[in-house]
């Protein structure tokens, strides 16, 4: 009775298992699961070297637990069967030395490469700077005279528990980051007291934002849009409060927005120097 019964449950445990991966990439909920595919070329490489890592692993762990699954069942104490030795066998050791080898080897290939591209931040097409704060992000426009603070947009009464919470909770900003689509974007990276660290997961791109050096990362963006991400990098009481927000525009919309950033930075330059006069 009761090796009927363990074998039903052995069967039960494989046809779930063997539901799960069938469901793949179709499955309900899958696309929650898994990382984003991203909106950049960097993000979809790796993507793709996420999801060839994965399915080795599965194909590693199919193998693995197969074997151990049908050993428990094949080869029963019960039944009479003996283990094998294999103490200092040569041929045992070779094995499994070399077959993880070339597994690593072939993960490692491609991982190279893409790292390879990422740390490529040569010709870009503009710069921006971005600052950590305790807790805000600030971006400077290398060479346009445009820089503003980028600081948490969601209304206090949503964080303590008083009102709904908006769809986009503890990712909003007052003033986003606007970039253009289809150009090579450098940014660089430091923080102005503790480390903070950069994430935009559709953008393919993190980097830490550390006192006393300048990090780089690119990104060259596709699709217009916005994305979203968060400072990943435990900073402090407000480190859940400095959220990133990237918008990127067609290169048209992006220099009529530039150009309406210098405008009204010089009114503003003007309207102090009158007050600077007026105090006088
Ligand atoms: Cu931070």
């Amino acid at each position: 009775m009761s090796k009927i019964r363990g074998r039903s449950q052995i069967g039960a445990l494989l046809a779930g298992a063997a539901l799960l991966l069938t469901a793949g990439p179709a499955g309900a909920g899958w696309g929650a699961l898994n990382m984003p595919e991203g909106v950049t070329p960097i993000s979809g490489e790796v993507y793709n070297l996420h999801m060839l890592i994965l399915w080795i692993c599965v194909a590693i762990g199919i193998v693995v637990f197969g074997t151990m699954i049908y050993s428990i069942i094949r080869f029963r104490k019960r039944d009479g069967a003996e283990a094998a030795q294999f103490h200092e066998s040569t041929t045992v050791e070779i094995i499994w030395t070399i077959i993880p080898f070339l597994i690593l080897v072939g993960m490692a290939i491609p991982a190279t490469g893409t790292l390879i591209t990422m740390e490529n931040t040569e010709d870009p097409e503009m710069t921006v700077k971005v600052t950590g704060y305790q807790w805000n992000w600030h971006y400077k426009y290398m060479g346009e005279q445009v820089s503003f603070y980028s600081n948490l947009a969601t209304p206090v009464d949503q964080i303590q528990g008083q009102a709904a919470k908006n769809e986009n909770y503890l990712l909003e900003v007052d003033r986003r980051l606007v970039v253009p689509t289809d150009r090579k974007i450098r940014f660089l990276i430091t923080s102005a007291d503790v480390i903070h660290s950069w994430w935009v997961p559709d953008l393919g791109m993190k980097k830490d934002a550390i006192p006393g050096f300048v990090n780089e990362v690119w990104t060259k963006i596709e699709e217009p849009g916005v994305y979203r991400g968060q400072c990943t990098e435990l900073c402090g009481r407000g480190h859940g409060f400095m959220p990133v927000v990237v918008e990127a525009k067609a290169p048209e919309a992006y220099r009529e927005w530039l150009q309406k950033q210098k405008q009204s930075a010089q009114a503003s330059n003007g309207n102090a120097g009158k007050v600077a006069q007026a105090d006088k």
